[in-house]
């Protein structure tokens, strides 16, 4: 079966890599704005390789050229061609300047890529989105990353319907025009790419701090956002403040303009964007107050302020040669926003926070069809390369390797490298060599990390020898094929250990073949496919905690018995392992409740955690971590061949067995002993406790559901915050209780002009289970406020029913999907980076169960043979299909 249209576009590959034949030393960009029909013109100074003999080429896509003219001389029409998004131009020369003037219509794009209006005609603004080749749908330009340029911006446009004009750099004067225009300009002192181009032109409120540097530089930070939102920027403005002050004390970077603006929008593709100077924020990620924000939402808008932030010297100072480099920048910067926000919150609920969503979402993707690489070899679409394997695998390869270095060889390796490429395109190899040479390691081991797809299985087996009191760990690694990788090669598997005697308490290592002893903790490294590691001086048989705070990305395989999960699930201080033998456990309790083999493991998991629960010794956020057993999508992967419906239902049959061995009165206890605390705070005890209440509510719904409903809607109504009232509305709708309906019209009506808060009226109908999911999706999509153009409902109501309700989407009917892919074709032809993420749902088709398996791809295949799908889309689905 061939699943790729005829007319896919050739695939761009890593190992064709050339140099650019033409740079850019500095561009003067002039925009006239206006919302249906703006005008650019751009003066490039060029620069000619000179060892390259290549004519002029730049790229340009769904431009109106106007006018065009080569060292201030107008073109004839036989000097440059402009076919297929490439515009080739006769006789450039070193230092030749080429003026072009082209014309743009902002309303009418859709694909919120390039320039774009963000919100209504009469009160929008304008704004744009370059990542990754958004560039090229504003002016021509060779749009690569490793073209770094000075840029200065003249931005001219009506005062009154665009009165703040923004771009990316230094402010460099403004003024008035005639007829009741202005202009305003700006100057990027640091070369940079064009993908971090950025504008905002518009009506806009602004929230601004003074902020000086550690090095003594004076920064206004400015948060700008539509006028009635603008109260809602001040948690955001702080997040920035920390992040600030944490990247110049953890790695002495500065920020280096005077300025720092960042910008909300209810329109935007993705979270956020790094343009140099002037961030760009959907405003899920920067607004929030305690009336329509939840505590995970806080905790997000703190994580991507810091993350855009933190790219300002990961990613623009140093950024990446091409874009199968992509993790250089991304998967750095995730591993830093990761490490702050540990330093900010909890650093063991973070890391179960991270590993959480890496096992859900990556781990997920290198099990199916879309796997590749954290550096990919090739590509067609590159918005289809920003996955959770470049951003999250990414980040822990970088984790791994700050782990090998330590806390003090990892800071004189980022020092290296960020000496060594500053204002520089960088590659991988740079990064790991800057790292090497600064510690005097090889890292080039890790290469192997970055270039195989797939996640590794690490299996352990121990042995204990009471005679010679030695105890023989043997660790072995296997990383099964993906598409094109038939063979892995052994990659280096840092495990971070731990020997737990019988009765809890953790023993002194001492590993044979190094000097002294090793504390109670070790890291060993694996670096080829089995190895022995022995320890001496054992009494006992022990029990082993094996990869300590996830130390490395794989899948571990160890032949825990119940009984030693559950004594590393109490007695372990390593909160993440701690929850990490709680979730091994409930799978072992999942499989025994599908396979009907014994309730050892369901004994054991509910009886350690009934011990936990009545206890104090541990904290009520990681406690309610503990009770929460792995989510549907984690379990599917357990499955040879998975059927959603089932899963949902032995996953419900997990939480009835735990509720009922902790008990409803004494749930019903704890209920109301965390309801009498409430608060408003967001502190990390009041957090704790709303997290703690809102699991052991669902907990009581198992086992008590009328005195639970009740208890939720009193919950409901008397919310200080958004936290508490989305928790019950979510126990309401998901369990359709009578209450349900009443709430949802309150919220409905409470939070009418709310757009982010009204998302979460869509997200939670969204996760309704089984059956019921799809006629209540196809109600909503008949309410006034559903739109499939703004991202954020599309993703609430359709991202959320395909990729976060497995039991609703894979009905056995198959009509989930056809639904679904009836959407993605509509989708497509508005937004394309959008309906090609969302298509990513499909990605498990391959390991469901017959029936389903084979509606999937019909659906699938049905889309694909319509051959009018965007590159992006094309690309999905041809690869979900290949064989
Ligand atoms: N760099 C942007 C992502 C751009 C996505 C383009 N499709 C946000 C970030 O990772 O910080
Ligand atoms: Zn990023």
């Amino acid at each position: 079966m061939s699943a790729r249209p005829e007319n896919a576009p050739v695939p761009t590959r890593l190992d064709d890599y050339r140099a650019p034949a033409w740079r850019v030393d500095t561009v003067e960009l002039t925009f006239d704005l206006g919302i249906d029909s703006t005008e650019v013109v751009a003066r490039l100074h060029l620069q000619r390789d000179p060892a390259q003999d290549q004519p002029l080429r730049l790229d340009g896509e769904g431009l109106e050229l106007l006018a065009i003219a080569l060292d201030d001389h107008p073109l004839d029409a036989g000097a440059y061609r402009y076919a297929e998004n490439v515009l080739e131009v006769d006789g450039a020369r070193d230092g030749s300047v080429l003026e072009t003037r082209v014309r743009l219509k902002p309303a009418e794009n859709t694909a919120l890529e390039g320039l774009y209006l963000s919100g209504s005609r009469e009160a929008g603004f304008l704004l744009t989105q370059c990542e990754a080749e958004g560039f090229r749908h504003i002016t021509f330009f060779p749009d690569r990353p490793d073209v770094l340029a000075k840029f200065t911006v003249t931005l001219r446009a009506d005062r009154t319907r665009f009165p703040v004009l923004l771009a990316g750099g230094n402010p460099d004067g403004a003024g008035e025009l005639d007829d009741g225009r202005h202009w305003a300009r700006f100057v990027d002192p640091h070369p940079r790419p064009s993908y971090l181009f950025a504008l905002v032109a518009g009506r806009l409120e602004k929230l601004e701090r003074d902020y000086v540097t550690a090095d003594k530089r004076a920064v206004k930070l400015v948060m700008w956002s539509e006028p009635n939102v603008i109260d809602r920027c001040h948690y955001a403005l702080d997040a920035l403040e920390r992040s600030m002050r944490w990247d110049e004390q953890t790695y002495g970077r500065n920020y280096d303009l005077d300025v720092f603006h960042v910008v909300a929008t209810h329109d935007f593709n993705m979270g956020a964007m790094e343009n140099k100077g002037l961030n760009i924020f959907n405003a899920k990620y920067l607004l929030a107050d305690p009336d329509s924000t939840t505590d995970d939402e806080y905790r997000g808008v703190e994580a991507v302020v810091a993350h855009e932030y933190f790219h300002n010297w990961s990613g623009n100072r140093v950024t990446c040669r091409d874009w199968f480099q992509l993790s250089l920048k991304e998967g750095l910067t995730v591993f830093r926003e990761q490490s702050f926000s540990a330093d900010m919150n909890s650093a063991p609920l973070k890391r179960i926070e991270d590993v959480a969503l890496l096992r859900r979402a990556q781990f997920t993707e290198d099990a199916g069809p879309l796997a590749h690489p954290v550096r990919p070899s090739e590509y067609r679409e590159i918005n289809n390369f920003y996955t959770a394997t470049v951003y999250e695998k990414g980040s822990e390869l970088v984790r791994m390797i700050a782990g090998r270095l330590g806390r003090e060889g990892f800071r004189r390796g980022m020092d290296r490298y960020f000496e060594r490429n500053d204002g520089r395109a960088a590659t991988i190899e740079d990064f790991l060599d800057a790292l090497g040479s600064a510690n005097d390691i090889d890292l080039s081991p890790y290469l192997a990390w970055y270039a195989q797809a797939g996640t590794p299985r690490l299996k352990a087996h121990g042995r204990y020898d009471s005679s010679r009191r030695e105890y023989t760990l043997t660790l072995s690694q296997h990383t099964p094929p993906t598409h094109g990788q038939p063979h892995k090669q052994p990659v280096p598997i840092p495990v971070k250990l731990a020997l737990f005697g019988q009765d809890g308490r953790m023993l002194a290592l001492h590993l044979d073949g190094r000097a002294a002893s090793q504390g109670n903790e070790a890291v060993v490294i694996l670096d080829r496919a089995e190895q022995d590691f022995v320890f001496r001086d054992v009494d006992q048989p022990p029990v082993p905690s094996l990869l300590r705070g996830f130390s490395a990305p794989v899948i571990l395989e160890c032949d825990y018995t119940p009984k030693a999960l559950a004594l590393l699930l109490t007695h372990d201080p390593d909160g993440f392992n701690r929850w990490e033998a709680g979730q091994q456990l409930a799978a072992l309790a999942f499989d025994a409740l599908r396979d009907g083999t014994g309730n050892a493991a369901v004994d054991a998991w509910c009886g350690a955690l009934s011990a936990l629960f009545s206890g104090e010794s541990v904290d009520a956020a990681l406690l309610a971590d503990l009770l929460t057993p792995p989510g549907e999508l984690v379990l599917a992967d357990r499955q040879l061949e998975a059927d959603p419906s089932r899963i949902h239902e032995l996953r419900r049959v997990l939480q009835q067995h735990l509720a009922r061995r902790l008990g409803a009165e004494p749930l019903y206890q704890r209920y109301r002993t965390l309801a009498a605390q409430t608060t408003i705070d967001l502190d990390a005890a009041s957090q704790a406790s709303r997290r703690l209440k809102r699991c052991v509510l669902e907990l009581l719904a198992m086992v008590d559901p009328e005195r639970a409903y009740m208890l939720a809607s009193s919950q409901y109504d008397q919310a200080p915050g958004m936290t508490d009232r989305l928790a019950a509305l979510g126990v309401l709708v998901r369990a359709q209780a009578p209450q349900a309906t009443t709430a949802l019209a309150h919220f409905r009506a409470r939070y009418d002009d709310n757009a982010l808060a009204l998302d979460k009226w869509f997200m939670v109908q969204a996760q309704i289970p089984g059956e019921p999911a799809l006629e209540r999706i196809k109600a909503l999509e008949s309410d006034p406020k559903f739109t499939l153009k703004n991202p954020n409902r599309a993703r609430a109501l359709l991202g959320v029913f395909a990729s976060a309700n497995p039991s609703g989407f894979h009905r056995a009917d198959g009509a989930g999907y056809v639904f679904f892919a009836e959407r993605l074709a509509q989708l497509d032809a508005l937004n394309p980076q959008i309906a090609a993420r969302l298509a990513t749902a499909f990605n498990g088709w391959k390991r469901l169960e017959p029936v389903r398996r084979e509606a999937a791809r019909l659906a699938m295949a049905h889309l694909l043979a319509r051959g009018d799908l965007s590159r992006n889309l094309g690309e999905i689905l041809g690869n979900m299909l290949q064989d």
